[in-house]
């Protein structure tokens, strides 16, 4: 059986298969993904209506891509009182909006209590809202600088309200690799050791790669390997959300951006590998939304949702900082042959 019989049959590929899927014909490629999406989703493009919270800058850690810590580029440090947070909370309630994404660097100057408190409080006033929040590389902080093990803060994040995890953190698994884009930050272990343990508690999250940057293809293939390894285990992971490296003002100096050839080939690559992870988000916020409707004939069925203010991707120079407007949003779906299905942040249809 050659490769593409073994794929239009639904076997798993290898390592090597995988890699060499970036050497075949980019339509070709682009048919298996589609393929591979349509079984799942047929035509239907998933989106949610959320908003994003990044609520401090103020970061303990060092990652080169990163243009949104204030620690060295960015000069304007800022943390939000829980009120601040609150008072966003409340606007976007009365606009209906279904989940809050919070996402904060790592500062050490709030105290834990800062970083867990304002779940209990968004859950209280608002018990229908869904929380997304704390990545695994801020889980690991708060465990480091308050002397916690990684099970008792995500009691914490629990018995305070979080609902689910975002994926963010996980940039590139390889460890030289890592080495140099974040030094210091969650190793690879930690982070699929921090997954792991949430999807034993029952609970959903989902994972992210960095990509365009100094990696290598082979680096992309094991980072997708050693995700479909944890997902045999626990089922656990929602959606796969390939990040495109954003150039501007941090300190990775990449001259030249990934093209979209790369990045498509990338997303249909990751359809094909990960055939245990039901969804494959393709985030405009960094792809931009005209290649995120193009991702979706190459694996993609999700697109996110309409934002409304995002800090981290857009100080690296990402045209995100005021999201999408909801009918925009969904005509672009349309229009490009797809039909635009809103979810909840669990994937279940509204
Ligand atoms: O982990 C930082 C990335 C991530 C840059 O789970 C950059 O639904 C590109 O994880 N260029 C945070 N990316 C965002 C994130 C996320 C976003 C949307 C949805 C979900 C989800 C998660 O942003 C970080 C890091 O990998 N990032 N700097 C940059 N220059």
């Amino acid at each position: 059986m050659n490769l593409r019989e073994k794929i239009l049959s639904g076997h798993r590929v290898s390592f090597d298969e995988a890699l060499s899927l970036y050497d075949m014909d980019f339509f070709e490629l682009g048919f298996l993904a589609d393929g591979i999406r349509k079984k799942l989703h047929g035509k239907k493009t998933y989106y949610n209506i959320n908003r994003h919270i990044n609520p401090t800058n103020v970061c303990a850690d060092v990652c080169k891509f990163c243009a949104y810590s204030a620690t060295r580029k960015n000069p304007n440090q800022y943390t939000m009182t829980h009120e601040q947070i609150m008072e966003i909370v409340k606007d976007a309630v009365s606009r209906d909006i279904k989940e809050v994404h919070i996402v904060s660097a790592h500062n050490p100057n709030t105290g834990l209590e800062w970083y867990l408190d304002i779940f209990r409080k968004i859950k209280t006033a608002y018990p229908q809202l869904h929380v997304k929040a704390l990545t695994a590389a801020e889980v690991d902080f708060l465990s480091r600088e308050y002397g916690k093990s990684y099970d008792e803060i995500l009691d914490l994040m629990i018995e305070n309200g979080v609902d689910s995890m975002p994926g963010g953190g996980a940039e590139i698994f390889d460890e030289k690799v890592r080495d140099y884009i974040c030094k210091g930050k969650v190793t690879s272990d930690q982070w699929l050791e921090i997954h792991q343990k949430w999807h034993e508690r029952g609970k959903k999250s989902n994972v992210t790669m960095l990509f365009g940057h100094v990696e290598s293809r082979a680096n992309r293939i094991d980072h997708m390997m050693r995700i479909r390894e944890l997902q045999d285990i626990t089922h656990g992971f929602n959606c796969f959300i390939p990040l495109v490296y954003q150039t501007e003002n941090n300190y990775l100096n990449i001259k030249e951006p990934i093209t979209a050839n790369e990045v498509l080939k990338t997303m249909a690559v990751s359809r094909i590998v990960l055939d245990n992870v039901p969804n494959l988000k393709a985030y405009w916020v960094t792809s931009t939304v005209s290649l995120a409707l193009v991702a979706q004939e190459f694996g993609a069925n999700d697109l996110d949702g309409t934002i409304e203010k995002e800090s981290i991707n857009s100080a690296a120079g990402a045209k995100s900082a005021n999201g999408v407007k909801l009918e925009d949003f969904t005509a672009l779906i349309k229009n490009s042959g797809f039909i635009p299905v809103e979810r909840d942040s669990l994937y279940n249809e509204i």
